[in-house]
C-alpha cells in the first residue's frame, strides 16, 4: 500500500445519526432489536457507538505520533485505577447530550445504561488512580505518551460485609465483555522466565546471554485514552498473559487433560489478578513475575514498534522518558541492559550511559516496609541475567561510593542495591535511584522527607538527581463528570474554561463574600446528598439523613492513615451521651462515613473494619442518636462511589500520622468539591493549607519533626489513656465488649495495640483532634461562614489540576513538549 488511507470520516454529530450507529450496533454488533436487547446489550451498542466517534481521532494521534517520532512519555504503572468509562468518553468528545437524546427518543433510561458498566478497578487506590489521572491529562495536554500496564483478569476485589466483617469476592469486571479494549493476538511478544546464562561468542567476540527456561506471551489490549475536546486519542496498552502453545495436543489425547492445560493455565495466571496490598508487599514470585512480565513486553513494544526500524537507540533519550511508577516497574532497568549489552553487542558503559538517561523514578511511600526488596535467591531463578546485571551496576555504583566516601564501610552498606540482612535482597528503590535520572516525591513534604531520611545519603551524592511534583488529579472526572451541579455553577459564574484550566477556578474568590452564590452553593451540596442517598439506598440499603453533616473518610484501610482516630471520636461521642455527660441538643448532627477495604492478608486492617461495623450498628440503633449521630459504611467503596460521595461531602477527614502519607489525592478531590478539611500536616495537605490559609482549614496534631521527638523519647501511650477520661472512657467501651454483644475478645487486638504500641500515635493526636471537631462544629453552625470557606476550597484548588502535574513533570525531568494533533 503506497497511498495512505484518510481514516473514515467522523461520524456526523446529530441525534439522527447518533441512534443509527446506535441501532446498527444493537442489530449487528449484539445480534437483538432494540425490544428484545437487555441492558448489557444496550450499553454495549452505546458504548462502541461512541467509541466509533473517538476511533478516527485516535487513528489520526497514532498517525501524527509516527510522523513527528517527537519525544515521548512511556508510563509505566503496575495498576490503573481507571473507574468508568463511558461518561468519560462521551464527555471527551462532547456527544452526553445527543447520546441521552438519542437513546431516550428509542425509549430507552440513559442512566440504567450508565450504570450498567462494571468499573475497571486495575488498582489498589492512591497510586492506581493516580496513574489514571496522569494518562488523562497527558491525552488533554497534547503530551505524546502510551500508559502500559497490567490487564488483570480480575480487578481489586468486590468488599462484602458478613456480620460486619470484611469478605472478599473476587471482581469478575470482564463477565459481561468490556466494550472498551482492542485485542491484539497478532501483536503478542514473548517473554523468558528461568533458565540459565551462558557465555557464547558472536564475530569473534565474547558474550552474555540468557537462556530462558519458559516463555509466555504478553498479548496487548489497547485502550482510547481521549483528550477533553482536544481531538486527540492516546493508547493505553495493557498486557495479559498467553500460553505459547495452547496445550499439548499428545498429552491431551492420551487422556492426561489436566497436564495438557497446566502449562496454559500457568502462563495465564500471571495477568489474572490484581495484588490487593497497598503497603506490605509480600515479595511473591507470581508478582515479579508480573512485574517483570509487563516491563519486559512493554520495552520490547517501545522498541520494536513504537520506534522507526533502525532508529539508533543511541538517541533513545531524545525519543522517550520511561517513567517508573514506584518500584513495581524497576526490572526494566536490567531489562534494557540486557537488550543493549546481550542482544545488541553495546559495551556496558555505552548501554548504561543510554539507561541512567531514559529512566526516572517516583517514590510513593515513606513507610519502610512498603519498599520492595527481592530475594537473590527468587531473582537469580526467575531471571538470572537480570541478577548479574544487577550486581554489577551495584559494584560500579559501590565504586562512585567508594571514591566519594573513602573507607566509609558502614555508609557502602548503607547504600549498597544488595541488602544482606534478613536475607539477601535486591532494594528496588535504591536500584531506581541509581539508575533514574530524576528521582521525585508526590509532595513537597514527601520529597523533602525522602531527601533527608529515605534517601538522604544518595542526596548526598546526587542533589540535583531529587525533585519534588505534586500530584494532581483530573478535574475533568472529578469535577465535570462527578459534579455536574457544581460544574454548572462555576461556569455559569466564571466561563468553562477551568475544565483545562483549573487555576481559573480563582475567579471564584470574590463570590465567596456573594451572598446568592453561597447559597446556590449550598444548593448544589444539598442536591448532591440527595443523589447520595439515593445511591446508597439502591447499592447498600442504607439510609442517611441529608439534613446532617456529612463527615467522610475514603481511603484504602491502614493504620497510619488512622480510621480508628475518627472512630475513637464517634465512640467517645456516643458514651458520653448515653452517660449523660453530653446533651444530645448539644451535639451538631452528623453523618460518619466511611469506606475501605484493607488488604485480605492485614489482620489489624480487618479487625478496625469489623469495629467500625459494630459501633455503627450500635449507635445507628440508639433512639437516644437517632437523627443525630449515625454511622455509614457502604461495602466495596471504589471510583464509582467516590464520584457520588465526595460532591456531597461537608468535611473530609486527612488525618494519618504526620509524615507518613506521602501526598494523598482524596484530600485534593474533597477540596475540589467544596468540602472543608480536618487534617494533620501530612503530604499534601500542608500544600492545600497553605493555599486554603488556617482559617479554612482544620489543622490539628503533631508534626512530622514533633513525631519524631516523640518517638525518639519514648512513646508511651499509656500516659494518654490515664490521663485523658474522655479517651479512657471510649477504650474502655471497647474493650468491655459493648460493641461484641458483651465478648470482650473480640476487639482486644486493637485495644491492646493501642495501648502497648500505638505504632501511629492514635492517642498522642486523640485530644488535639476532639478539639479541632470542635472548632469544626462551631464552624458550621455558621452557615453562611461555613460556605465561604467551602468556596474558597474550590476556588484555591486549581494548583491540584494533574494538568499541572504533568506540567512540572515536563519542565523537570521529561522535556517533552506538547503536540497538537490538529494544527
Ligand atoms: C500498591 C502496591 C504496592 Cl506493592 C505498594 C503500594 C501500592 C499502592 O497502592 N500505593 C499507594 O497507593 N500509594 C499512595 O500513592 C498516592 C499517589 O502518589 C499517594 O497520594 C499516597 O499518599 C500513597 O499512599
Amino acid at each position: 500500500m503506497t497511498q495512505q488511507t484518510a481514516p473514515i470520516a467522523i461520524r456526523e454529530r446529530t441525534v439522527d445519526a447518533f441512534t443509527r450507529e446506535f441501532l446498527r450496533e444493537l442489530n449487528f454488533g449484539q445480534g437483538v432489536d432494540v425490544e428484545r436487547s437487555s441492558v448489557n446489550d444496550r450499553y454495549l451498542a452505546l458504548a462502541r457507538t461512541v467509541r466509533h466517534y473517538l476511533m478516527t481521532r485516535w487513528i489520526e494521534t497514532l498517525r501524527h505520533q509516527w510522523e513527528h517520532q517527537a519525544k515521548s512519555v512511556a508510563y509505566l504503572s503496575a495498576e490503573y485505577l481507571l473507574g468508568r468509562q463511558l461518561d468519560n468518553a462521551l464527555l471527551a468528545s462532547d456527544l452526553t447530550d445527543i447520546a441521552r437524546t438519542s437513546v431516550e427518543s428509542l425509549g430507552i433510561d440513559f442512566d440504567e445504561l450508565r450504570d450498567a458498566e462494571i468499573e475497571p478497578g486495575l488498582g489498589n487506590g492512591g497510586l492506581g488512580r493516580l496513574a489514571a489521572c496522569f494518562v488523562d491529562s497527558l491525552a488533554t495536554m497534547n503530551i505524546p505518551a502510551v500508559g502500559y500496564g497490567i490487564r488483570y483478569e480480575y480487578g481489586i476485589f468486590e468488599q462484602t460485609f458478613v456480620d460486619g466483617w470484611q469478605v472478599e469476592k473476587a471482581d469478575d469486571w470482564l463477565r459481561l465483555g468490556s466494550p472498551w479494549e482492542f485485542p491484539h493476538p497478532e501483536a503478542a511478544v514473548e517473554v523468558g522466565f528461568g533458565g540459565t546464562t551462558e557465555d557464547h561468542e558472536v564475530d569473534g567476540e565474547k558474550r552474555r546471554r540468557w537462556v530462558p527456561a519458559w516463555n509466555v506471551l504478553g498479548v496487548p489490549y489497547n485502550y482510547m485514552v481521549p483528550g477533553y475536546e482536544n481531538g486527540r486519542v492516546n493508547t493505553l496498552r495493557l498486557w495479559s498473559a498467553r500460553a505459547t502453545h495452547a496445550f499439548d495436543l499428545q498429552i491431551f489425547n492420551s487422556g492426561d487433560y489436566e497436564e495438557a492445560v497446566r502449562a496454559q493455565t500457568f502462563a495465564e495466571n500471571i495477568s489474572k489478578v490484581l495484588y490487593p496490598e497497598d503497603s506490605t508487599p509480600q515479595g511473591k514470585e507470581l508478582r515479579l513475575q508480573q512485574q517483570y512480565f509487563f516491563v519486559a513486553c512493554s520495552l520490547r513494544d517501545f522498541l520494536d514498534r513504537v520506534l522507526l526500524r533502525g532508529f539508533d537507540l543511541h538517541n533513545l533519550p531524545e525519543r522517550v522518558t520511561f517513567q517508573l511508577n514506584d518500584t513495581h516497574p524497576v526490572i526494566a532497568v536490567p531489562e534494557l541492559m540486557r537488550i543493549l549489552v546481550d542482544e545488541r553487542g553495546w559495551k556496558w558503559d555505552e548501554a548504561w550511559a543510554v539507561t541512567q538517561r531514559v529512566f526516572a523514578y517516583t517514590c510513593h511511600t515513606l513507610l519502610p516496609e512498603a519498599l520492595e526488596v527481592w530475594s537473590v535467591e527468587l531473582l537469580g531463578r526467575l531471571l538470572p541475567r537480570h541478577l548479574e546485571i544487577i550486581y554489577r551496576i551495584n559494584e560500579e555504583f559501590l565504586e562512585v561510593v567508594r571514591t566519594r566516601w573513602p573507607d566509609d564501610e558502614l555508609r557502602l552498606r548503607r547504600m549498597s542495591i544488595i541488602a544482606e540482612h534478613p536475607e539477601r535482597a535486591v532494594r528496588m528503590a535504591f536500584l531506581a535511584t541509581v539508575a533514574g535520572v530524576k528521582v521525585n516525591g508526590v509532595a513537597e513534604l514527601h520529597s523533602q522527607l525522602l531527601r533527608d531520611k529515605v534517601l538522604a545519603d544518595f542526596a548526598e551524592l546526587w542533589p540535583d538527581k531529587f525533585t519534588n511534583v505534586t500530584n494532581g488529579i483530573t478535574p475533568r472526572r472529578f469535577l465535570k463528570l462527578a459534579n455536574p451541579g457544581l460544574s454548572d455553577l462555576i461556569t455559569e459564574a466564571i466561563g468553562d474554561g477551568w475544565v483545562t484550566d483549573l487555576d481559573r477556578l480563582e475567579g471564584l474568590l470574590p463570590l465567596a463574600d456573594d451572598a446568592e452564590f453561597r447559597r446556590r452553593f449550598r444548593e448544589v451540596k444539598a442536591a448532591n446528598k440527595l443523589r447520595l442517598v439515593d445511591m446508597l439506598a439502591h447499592r447498600d440499603g442504607s439510609t442517611i439523613d441529608p439534613d446532617t453533616m456529612l463527615d467522610v473518610m475514603v481511603k484504602r484501610l491502614h493504620e497510619y492513615k488512622r480510621q480508628m482516630l475518627k472512630l475513637l471520636h464517634v465512640i467517645s461521642l456516643y458514651e458520653q451521651v448515653t452517660r449523660g455527660r453530653l446533651d444530645i441538643a448539644d451535639v451538631t448532627p452528623r453523618t460518619f462515613a466511611f469506606g475501605a477495604k484493607a488488604a485480605p492478608g492485614y489482620r489489624m486492617a480487618k479487625q478496625i473494619i469489623g469495629l467500625i461495623n459494630a459501633v455503627g450498628r450500635t449507635i445507628n440503633d440508639e433512639p437516644a442518636l437517632e437523627g443525630r449521630l449515625r454511622i455509614v459504611f457502604p461495602a466495596n467503596y471504589n471510583v464509582t462511589l467516590a464520584e457520588c460521595l465526595i460532591p456531597a461531602a461537608d468535611l473530609s477527614e486527612q488525618i494519618s500520622l504526620a509524615g507518613k502519607e506521602a501526598s494523598g489525592t482524596g484530600n485534593m478531590k474533597f477540596m475540589l468539591n467544596g468540602a472543608l478539611t480536618i487534617g494533620t500536616d501530612d503530604g499534601a495537605n500542608v500544600e492545600i493549607r497553605q493555599l486554603v490559609g488556617d482559617d479554612n482549614f482544620f489543622l490539628f496534631g503533631l508534626d512530622e519533626p514533633a513525631v519524631e521527638k516523640v518517638v525518639a523519647a519514648g512513646y508511651r501511650p499509656t500516659s494518654f489513656y490515664e490521663s485523658i477520661p474522655n479517651l479512657r472512657h471510649a477504650l474502655d467501651l471497647v474493650a468491655r465488649g459493648t460493641f461484641s454483644g458483651g465478648d470482650r475478645s473480640v476487639f482486644e487486638p486493637i485495644v491492646s495495640n493501642l495501648l502497648s504500641e500505638d505504632r501511629f500515635l492514635v492517642l498522642a493526636d486523640f485530644q488535639a483532634y476532639v478539639d479541632a471537631q470542635a472548632r469544626v462544629d462551631v464552624a458550621y453552625a455558621d452557615t453562611e461562614g461555613w460556605t465561604r470557606s467551602a468556596v474558597i476550597n474550590v476556588a484555591r484548588a486549581g494548583f491540584f489540576s494533574s494538568d499541572r502535574s504533568m506540567r512540572d513533570y515536563l519542565d523537570r525531568i521529561w522535556h517533552a513538549r506538547q503536540v497538537a494533533t490538529r494544527p
